[in-house]
C-alpha cells in the first residue's frame, strides 16, 4: 500500500467530518459572526473572551489578559481550571481538541459544568479556530501544562502533548486570525478597550486587563459596584436627577440586576440590556418588564400619594426620558430563549415577570424612602408631557396658520424635492453657499433637496430646546425634516428617507460634521438609530490625462490615486479637491450625489457607552477633559498644519 494510500485509510470518517465542520465555517463565516470586516475580526477576540469570563462567572479566576502581541495576533489568558485535557470517550479525542474543531461540542448545554454561559454555546472556539491561520492553546491544570495547536483554519499541527510543570491554573489562547478571510486583521484598541470596559460593569470583582506589546499601553478594569458605576460612566456629562437606583434579585433562578439615573435636557430614554453578560441590543423580554413594571410602580405611587389626580396617569414615554437605564439578567441554560437568528432579543418569557417584580417590590420601596426625589420626578415627566405638548403645537402651528412665514425661512434656503414619495427623497445638508448652489444645481430635483448651512451651526451639546428651536438654522432644520424634535420627534413624519451631511473633506468640514452628528443624537436620535444619516464622501483627487481631460479618474484615497495614475499613464494630471466648491455642479453630482456612483457612509451607534462619553467629552463645557482626551487620542501630523497642495505633476 503507497504511503498516500495509507493516509487516507488514516482519514477516518470523524476526520472527514471536522473538515467539512470548518470548511462550512470558513465558507460562511457571515453566518457565525455577521460579516467578516473589523467587527467580524473583533467576533474571535469576544468568542474568546467569553469563553474565559463563562469560567470566572461560575467563580474560577478573576483575571482575564488580553494582550494585543507585536505581530498583531492577539492573546487571552485566565486564571479558570484550564480546558479539559481527557480523551473524549466517544470521539477519541482530548476534550480541548473536539472544543475547538468541532460546533457542537462545548459541552455547555448540559448544565452540570455551567450555570450560564453567553458564548455562541461552545461553538466559539470552533468558528474563531476555523477563521484562523494560527492558533495556540496552552492549559495549566492537574500541575501540568498542556499545549495543542492548529493551523490553516483549524487543521491539527500539533497534538497535545505536555510541556512542563505548574502550580498555575487556567487557559492561554494565542490566535492570528487568517488574512484570507478577513481583508484587516488589525485589532483595535479602542474597540476591545471598550468591551473589556462594558465586561467590567458587568462582572464585579474581575480584573479585565489590556496590553498592547507594541506600543507599551495598558489597562486594568476592575470594578465593585458594576452596573452602578456604569450608568455613572454613562451620565456624567448629563444634569442627574437624583442618585443611582440600583438593586440586585436573587430570588428567583434568574436573577435580576438593574441600575438606573434620571437627567434633566436629556430628551432619550437609554436603556441598555444584557442577558448572561451579552448585551441584548434588539431587548426582550427582560426589557419589556422593566418598562411595564417602571410607569405602573411610578403611576400607583404617584397615585396613592394623591400627587396625580384619580383619573390622571404620567406616560410611559414621559417616564423613560431622560432615563439612563441598565438591566442585567442571568438565565439558567436550560431557560435561555432567543427571538430571531441573532442572540440580540431575549425571549426567555418568564424573564417579563421575573423583572417586573423584582423592580416594582425595589422601587416603591426606594421612592418611599426618597419621596423628596419621587415628587421631583413627577415634576419631571409632567414637564416632559408639557414640553411634548407644546413642541407638537409648535409644529402643528407651522403647518397651519404662519405657512407663509415658515415656508418663506424655509424657500429662503432650501431647494426641495418635487416627489412626495418621502422615503425616497434624500436631504443634503451641505456646508456653504457656494457648494450649495453646485449641489442645487446638479442634484436630482425629483428626489434631492439641498438645505445649505451658512457658517457653523451652534453647539447643542446641554442646551435648552428653547434655545434650539429659536437658532435660525437649526429651526429651518427642524422644519425642513418636518418630524418635530427632542420628546416630540416621530420618525414617520419625516420628510426624507436619508440626510446626508455633505461638507468639505478639511477640519472645518469635520466641525460641522460633529456639531450636526451631536445636534441629531441629542434631538433627533431615532434617526441615528434607524440608520438614516449618512456623511457624504467627495473625491479627493481627480486624475486626468492633459492632452484629453475627458479621460478621468476620480479617486477616494491614495491607493486609488497611485492605480488612476497607472491607468491614465504618462502626461497626467492631478487635482486635490480641498473644498466642495472646487468642483463644478456636474462633477459634485456625478462623484457625491449620483446614487450609482456616490460614496456614503452611514453613521452608526456601535457602543453607547463610547459615543456617550465621545460627546460629553468632545462637545461638553468642560474643556479641561477634552483637551486631555485629545492629547492622549489625537496625532496631529504636519499634513494637518497645512494642506500639501497636490503639484500639477507631469506624469512619469
Ligand atoms: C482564554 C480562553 O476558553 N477558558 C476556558 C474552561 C474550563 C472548563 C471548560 C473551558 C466541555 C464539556 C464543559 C474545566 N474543568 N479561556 C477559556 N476554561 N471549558 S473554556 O469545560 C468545557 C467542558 O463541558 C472546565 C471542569 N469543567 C469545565
Amino acid at each position: 500500500m503507497t504511503d498516500i494510500e495509507k493516509a487516507e485509510k488514516n482519514y477516518t470518517a470523524r476526520d472527514i467530518e471536522v473538515l467539512s465542520e470548518l470548511e462550512g465555517v470558513r465558507k460562511r463565516p457571515g453566518m457565525y459572526i455577521g460579516s467578516t470586516n473589523l467587527s467580524g475580526l473583533h467576533h474571535l477576540v469576544w468568542e474568546i473572551i467569553d469563553n474565559a469570563v463563562d469560567e470566572a462567572v461560575n467563580g474560577y479566576g478573576n483575571k482575564i489578559t488580553v494582550t494585543i502581541l507585536r505581530d498583531g495576533s492577539l492573546q487571552v489568558e485566565d486564571e479558570g481550571r484550564g480546558i479539559p485535557v481527557d480523551i473524549h470517550p466517544k470521539a477519541k479525542i482530548p476534550a480541548v481538541q473536539l472544543i475547538y474543531t468541532t460546533l457542537h461540542s462545548g459541552g455547555k448545554f448540559n448544565s452540570k459544568n455551567y450555570q450560564v454561559s453567553g458564548g455562541l454555546h461552545g461553538v466559539g472556539a470552533t468558528v474563531t479556530n476555523a477563521l484562523s491561520e494560527l492558533v495556540e492553546v496552552t492549559i495549566y491544570r492537574d500541575n501540568k501544562i498542556y499545549f495543542i495547536s492548529f493551523h490553516n483554519g483549524g487543521q491539527l499541527l500539533s497534538p497535545l502533548k505536555v510541556i512542563g510543570t505548574t502550580n498555575k491554573h487556567g487557559t492561554t489562547v494565542h490566535f492570528r486570525p487568517d488574512p484570507t478571510i478577513f481583508p484587516s486583521v488589525k485589532f483595535s484598541w479602542d474597540t476591545i478597550y471598550n468591551r473589556l470596559e462594558e465586561k467590567s460593569y458587568l462582572l464585579t470583582g474581575v480584573h479585565f486587563i489590556l496590553k498592547d506589546q507594541k506600543t507599551g499601553n495598558s489597562h486594568d478594569f476592575y470594578t465593585e459596584h458594576g452596573l452602578r458605576e456604569y450608568v455613572q460612566s454613562l451620565t456624567q456629562n448629563k444634569t442627574p436627577l437624583g442618585d443611582v437606583i440600583d438593586f440586585v434579585d436573587k430570588t428567583n433562578p434568574i436573577n435580576v440586576e438593574v441600575a438606573m439615573q434620571w437627567c434633566l435636557k436629556d430628551y432619550n430614554e437609554n436603556i441598555l440590556s444584557y442577558a448572561n453578560d451579552v448585551k441584548t441590543g434588539d431587548g426582550g423580554t427582560h426589557e419589556i418588564g422593566f418598562k411595564t413594571s417602571l410607569t405602573k410602580t411610578l403611576n400607583d405611587w404617584a397615585q396613592q400619594n394623591e400627587l396625580i389626580k384619580p383619573n390622571q396617569t404620567i406616560d410611559g414615554s414621559d417616564i423613560r426620558e431622560g432615563l439612563t437605564a441598565v438591566i442585567s439578567v442571568k438565565v439558567p441554560e436550560e431557560k435561555l430563549e432567543y427571538e430571531g437568528q441573532t442572540k440580540g432579543k431575549l425571549g426567555t418569557p418568564e424573564a417579563t415577570s421575573v423583572v417586573s417584580n423584582a423592580l416594582q417590590n425595589f422601587f416603591i420601596y426606594y421612592l418611599n424612602e426618597h419621596k423628596e426625589f419621587a415628587i421631583d420626578l413627577i415634576k419631571k415627566c409632567q414637564a416632559s408631557k408639557e414640553a411634548r405638548e407644546a413642541a407638537r403645537k409648535a409644529k402643528e402651528a407651522a403647518r397651519g396658520a404662519k405657512k407663509k412665514v415658515v415656508d418663506y425661512v424655509i424657500s429662503d434656503k432650501l431647494a426641495s424635492a418635487q416627489s412626495k414619495d418621502y422615503k425616497n427623497n434624500e436631504l443634503f445638508i451641505v456646508e456653504g453657499d457656494s457648494a450649495g448652489g453646485s449641489a442645487k444645481t446638479g442634484r436630482d430635483r425629483l428626489h434631492q433637496a439641498i438645505l445649505p448651512l451658512r457658517g457653523k451651526p451652534l453647539n447643542t451639546d446641554s442646551v435648552s430646546m428653547e434655545k434650539i428651536v429659536s437658532n435660525a438654522e437649526f429651526a429651518t432644520l427642524i422644519q425642513t425634516i418636518g418630524a418635530g424634535v427632542g420628546a416630540d420627534f416621530d420618525i414617520t413624519e419625516s420628510h426624507y428617507g436619508k440626510i446626508i451631511i455633505m461638507t468639505d473633506a478639511d477640519t472645518d468640514g469635520a466641525h460641522i460634521q460633529t456639531l450636526l452628528l451631536t445636534f441629531f443624537y441629542n434631538f433627533m436620535k431615532p434617526l441615528i438609530d434607524a440608520g438614516m444619516i449618512y456623511i457624504a464622501q467627495p473625491p479627493l483627487y481627480r486624475v486626468y490625462k492633459k492632452s484629453d481631460p475627458s479621460k478621468h479618474i476620480y479617486c477616494w484615497d491614495d491607493k486609488e490615486l497611485e492605480a488612476a495614475k497607472i491607468k491614465i499613464g504618462a502626461g497626467y494630471g492631478i487635482n486635490r479637491y480641498k473644498g466642495l466648491g472646487e468642483m463644478n455642479a456636474n462633477q459634485l453630482a456625478e462623484t457625491t450625489m449620483d446614487k450609482k456612483k456616490r460614496v456614503l457612509m452611514q453613521v452608526k451607534i456601535d457602543d453607547p457607552l463610547v459615543v456617550e462619553k465621545r460627546i460629553g467629552i468632545l462637545m461638553g463645557k468642560d474643556s479641561q477633559s477634552r483637551w486631555n482626551w485629545i492629547q492622549e487620542n489625537v496625532t496631529f501630523n504636519e499634513e494637518d498644519s497645512f494642506l500639501s497642495e497636490i503639484e500639477k505633476e507631469t506624469g512619469k
